[in-house]
């Protein structure tokens, strides 16, 4: 009997998931799950204090960003300590960095407040961006929180 191998796509984002090297730019209050405009103002802010740290000698921390199917974690690379769990149905916006191959950025939303983290791999952010898209899977079609209901 000719055994069928079953090849799931997704099998590699199961326990642990992907694990890539990278550093944390930044976090940013955004006021909304999504917006372009939004996103590229709170990742140019971002860019700058990066850049004034950088001058006064300070680095970026460096972390390892994990791709689960439950979501991404973003992890200290020295502790090995979760700083960050992200629902991968709580991320609402993913952006690629037009002005840097190597970051990215996304949007989490939580209890009503949106949090843009900005991401610098340590690779080519291509790969990655495709892997989130993958565990995002409605990521384009999700929408921001439902209001409670009461009187508008
Ligand atoms: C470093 C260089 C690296 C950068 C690093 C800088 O400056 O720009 O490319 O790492 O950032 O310190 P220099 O060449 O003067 O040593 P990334 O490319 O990962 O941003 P860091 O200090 O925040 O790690």
């Amino acid at each position: 009997v000719a055994s069928k191998v079953v090849t799931d796509p997704t099998a590699r984002f199961h326990g642990d998931g992907v694990r890539y090297k990278a550093k944390l730019i930044g976090m940013d209050e955004v006021v909304q799950a999504r917006g372009d405009k939004m996103c590229l103002d709170s990742m140019m802010k971002l860019k700058g204090q990066e850049a004034a740290s950088r001058s006064h000698g300070k680095h970026k921390q460096r972390v390892l960003l994990r791709v689960c199917s439950e979501g991404l974690k973003i992890v200290d690379e020295k502790t090995g300590c979760v700083m960050y769990e992200h629902d991968a149905r709580r991320i609402s916006s993913l952006k690629r960095d037009e002005s840097d191959c190597r970051a990215l950025a996304y949007v989490f939303q939580h209890l009503g407040s949106y949090t843009l983290f900005y991401i610098k791999m340590a690779i080519m952010a291509d790969p990655v961006l495709d892997d989130i898209q993958q565990v995002c899977q409605d990521l384009d079609q999700v929408s921001p929180e439902k209001p409670t209901q009461g009187p508008t």
